[in-house]
C-alpha cells in the first residue's frame, strides 16, 4: 500500500476506468454521500462509475444518493475504490468477497483495508471533505446534486457541525455547498429529526435500559436480543439512540450495546478526554477518538459486563 496525495489520486482517477465505489456496511450519510459524489465526479470526467453498498440504503439516506448511482452487485468492474471504510469488518457481508482495493479513501485514524493506494486525511471530520478536495484537484465545479451528497456526509459525521473535530475548513466548505442552493434544512431534518416507528420503540427500550457506572462517568444502554428483534429494528434505526447516554450530565464514555448475530456490537462515544478509538483497538475494533466500536462474542448482557470490567480504573 502506498499513501497518496491529491495530485497522485487525481492522476490515478484519470488513468483508469470502470469504477466501483464501495461504501461501508450499516451505511451512514458520510459513506453514502461520499460514494455518490465520487461517482458523479468520475462521470463528469467521462468515466464509467457506479457505487455499491453492502447493506440496503436506509430510506432517510435515499433522497440524496442521486439517481442511478448504486448497483446491487459487485460484478464487472475493473477498478475498486472504498470510501469511509476503515477495516475489512466494516465491509459487512462483503468481507472476504472484496479482498483487494485499487484505492481506499478514508478519514479514520487507522485504515487496514488491503489496498494498492491509500488517500487518508485523519484530521478531517468526514470523508466527504476529501471528495470535495478531489473536485477541486480535478477542477470540476460542485453542482447542486453533488453538493447535497457532500453536505449530507459532512453534516452526518459532524453531528450537524457540533462535534469537536469540526474544523473552520468544514464550515467554509459547508458555506460553499449552501451557495449551490441546496435545501440543507431538509437534509438535516432527514438526518437528525425523523423517527421511524421502530426507532421510537428502540428509543423507549434504550431509555429504560440506561445504567451508570464509575460515579456516573460511564453510561451504558443495553438492547437485548428480545428488544432488538421484537421491535424489528434495523441498524438505521440505531442512530437515534446512539446519542442518548452521552447526553447525561457527568458522563464521559457512553456505550450502546446491541445484538449482532451471535455477537454483541459495542458502540462507544466520549465527550471530552477519553480516547475510545484506542480503547476499541485494544478490544479488537476501531474508529475515531470520540466515536468507535468493537464486537465481542456473547449476548449484549455479557458484553456489558466485559466492557464495564475493561474500563475499570480508566475513567
Ligand atoms: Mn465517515
Amino acid at each position: 500500500m502506498v499513501k497518496q496525495d491529491y495530485e497522485q489520486t487525481a492522476r490515478f482517477l484519470l488513468d483508469n476506468d470502470d469504477y466501483l465505489v464501495v461504501c461501508h456496511a450499516c451505511p451512514d450519510g458520510d459513506t453514502i454521500g461520499s460514494a455518490s459524489a465520487l461517482v458523479m465526479l468520475l462521470r463528469k470526467k467521462g468515466k464509467n462509475a457506479w457505487a455499491y453498498c453492502p447493506d440496503g440504503i436506509p430510506e432517510k439516506l435515499l433522497s440524496f444518493t442521486g439517481k442511478d448511482i448504486f448497483v446491487s452487485d459487485v460484478k464487472e468492474h475493473k477498478t475498486l475504490i472504498s470510501v469511509d471504510v476503515a477495516t475489512p469488518a466494516m465491509l459487512g457481508s462483503m468481507q472476504g468477497v472484496l479482498t483487494h482495493f485499487d484505492l481506499s479513501v478514508d478519514h479514520h485514524k487507522v485504515n487496514t483495508i488491503p489496498c494498492e493506494r491509500l488517500l487518508i486525511r485523519d484530521d478531517f471530520i468526514s470523508n466527504a471533505e476529501i471528495i470535495a478536495d478531489l473536485y477541486d484537484q480535478l477542477s470540476v465545479g460542485i453542482d447542486k446534486e453533488a453538493a447535497e451528497c457532500l453536505y449530507a456526509g459532512i453534516s452526518s459525521d459532524s453531528g450537524g457541525f457540533r462535534y469537536s473535530n469540526t474544523r473552520p475548513q468544514t464550515m467554509r466548505l459547508a458555506a460553499r455547498l449552501m451557495e449551490t442552493g441546496i435545501d440543507f434544512a431538509a437534509i438535516n431534518r432527514m438526518l437528525f429529526d425523523r423517527l421511524t416507528p421502530e426507532a421510537l420503540a428502540l428509543t423507549k427500550a434504550a431509555y429504560n435500559s440506561v445504567e451508570l457506572f464509575y460515579g456516573g462517568k460511564l453510561a451504558v444502554v443495553t438492547l437485548s436480543k428480545e428488544d432488538y428483534e421484537g421491535i424489528g429494528a434495523t441498524d438505521a434505526d440505531l442512530d437515534e439512540i446512539k446519542g442518548i447516554p452521552r447526553r447525561i450530565g457527568g458522563v464521559e464514555v457512553a456505550a450502546v450495546i446491541r445484538p449482532r448475530g451471535e455477537k454483541a456490537q459495542v458502540s462507544l462515544r466520549s465527550n471530552e478526554y477519553f480516547d475510545v478509538a484506542a480503547f476499541c483497538r485494544e478490544m479488537g475494533g476501531g474508529g475515531h477518538v470520540r466515536a468507535a466500536a468493537f464486537r465481542i462474542d456473547g449476548t449484549p448482557e455479557k458484553a456489558k459486563e466485559k466492557l464495564v470490567k475493561a474500563l475499570e480504573g480508566k475513567l
